[in-house]
């Protein structure tokens, strides 16, 4: 697979607000290319390995805490450098630092609350596909007409 993949995830906040519909489209129109989606509830112990890396940390327990507390939408998106273009779509951490014209820039004001969460590299993405994921819940051959539309 020449394309990188990377994990997406909606968070209950969002999806509480209504905002599912108006993030999914924004990677859309970025020209990424979903191959992994579902609605689903996170246990605790699976959002705890998602977030290991925050373990020990004052925020931990909040963090874990809200993830788990509604549905969130789990995506995996896949196209020409994914990783880095879904956290340029998705903005800073803190929405407060959020450039406008980014989701957290657009449709967040607290760090706690920031309505998406985006893998930050090829090893956390592949690890977080990896817990949220089957092989058998992505697409492996889906080829889009529009892609040399997309990609040279
Ligand atoms: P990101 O979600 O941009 O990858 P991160 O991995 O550093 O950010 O942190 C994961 C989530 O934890 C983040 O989306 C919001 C929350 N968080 C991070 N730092 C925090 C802090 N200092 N206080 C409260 N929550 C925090
Ligand atoms: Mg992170």
């Amino acid at each position: 697979m020449a394309e990188e993949r990377t994990f997406v995830a909606i968070k209950p906040d969002g999806v509480e607000r209504g905002l599912i519909g108006e993030i999914i489209g924004r990677f859309e129109k970025r020209g990424l290319k979903l191959v992994g989606l579902k609605l689903m509830t996170v246990t605790t112990s699976k959002a705890e390995e998602h977030y290991g890396e925050h373990k020990g940390k004052p925020f931990f327990d909040g963090l874990i805490k809200f993830i788990t507390s509604g549905p969130i939408v789990a995506m995996c998106w896949e196209g020409k450098n994914a990783i880095v273009l879904a956290r340029s779509v998705i903005g800073a951490t803190n929405p407060k630092d959020a450039t406008p014209g980014t989701i957290r820039g657009d449709l967040a004001v607290d760090l706690g609350r920031n309505v998406v969460h985006g893998s930050d590299s090829a090893a956390s993405a592949e690890r977080e596909i990896g817990i949220f994921f089957s092989k058998q819940e992505l697409l492996e051959d889906w080829q889009r007409t529009i892609h040399k539309w997309i990609v040279e």
